[in-house]
């Protein structure tokens, strides 16, 4: 039996494409209000968002209140911390800057259970969510908790067959703007570049023909759309801010009208 939670892995790797609130702001009421209007879950940013630890704690209980799966985006290299983040019932992680498959292979390690990683065990939180008992969790861990590696420098994006082949990873995340400013050499910080919009077209055909997950961040809802006609199953549409940002300028310029 699987729920919102634990079939969320599955969903992904089947599609339809999933679309993600982008939760940077600190107030789990912010990402609830969005969620409400229809996204398929939430991505708290830790990386760059204003989060503290208590504001994931809220917002991946806020989320499971709204019945929609929670991931977080960790800080470079944090993986002890994205195991705590899944023992609170995140149902994934996405790691930025990984760049190699010795990168892949720790963060799997970090949240695996054996045989497939070393995940230290202490998941009350998530298996109280989930509604999984110690030996469905130790059984069901594996095969419901999502792991993704973010491609967004030139190194990760060359080594790209090498992650997508590590056992455990489930797929990979384009951080657009990074990849932006890696590919043009530091001259250009634009998600919609040219280069990087050849880019996610050539990780949309490596990530499938691997069978693994194609993930993007994505400014807006036209990026969205398009890619996720190219074949990505997990999106996300701007964020909370800019979304709060766009919409205050919009009726604005309509009262001022
Ligand atoms: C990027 O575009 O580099 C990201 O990490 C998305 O926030
Ligand atoms: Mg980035």
């Amino acid at each position: 039996m699987s729920n919102h939670l634990t079939g969320f892995r599955a969903r992904l790797q089947a599609g339809p494409a999933a679309f993600a609130a982008w939760c940077g702001m600190r107030d789990p009421a912010v990402a609830e209000t969005i969620l409400k209007e229809g996204f398929d879950c939430a991505i708290l940013d830790w990386q760059h968002g204003y989060h503290d630890q208590a504001s994931v704690e809220a917002g991946i209980l806020l989320a499971q209140a709204c019945r929609k799966p929670a991931m977080v985006r960790i800080g470079v290299g944090d993986f002890a911390g994205a195991a705590r983040f899944l023992d609170w019932g995140a149902v994934g992680i996405i790691a930025p800057m990984i760049n190699s498959a010795a990168d892949a292979r720790m963060l799997v390690d970090f949240l695996r259970y054996p045989p497939l990683g070393s995940r230290s065990w202490g998941p009350t939180r998530a298996m109280g969510l989930m509604g999984l008992s110690n030996g469905e969790q130790l059984e069901r861990a594996n095969e419901t908790c999502i792991v993704i590696a973010m491609i967004e420098t030139r190194e990760g994006f060359a080594a790209l067959d090498e992650i997508l082949a590590v056992p455990g990873l489930d797929g990979v995340f384009v951080g657009p703007g990074d990849l932006s400013i890696a590919l043009t050499n530091g001259a250009a910080i634009d998600p919609l570049h040219a280069e990087v919009t050849a880019a996610v077209k050539v990780i949309a055909q490596k990530t499938s023909a691997a069978g693994k997950i194609a993930s993007a961040f994505c400014p807006d809802g036209k990026r969205a759309n398009e890619l996720a006609k190219l074949g990505y199953t997990l999106l996300s549409v701007g964020t909370d801010g800019f979304l709060l940002r766009s919409a205050a300028r919009a009726e604005l310029v309509r009262a001022k009208a």
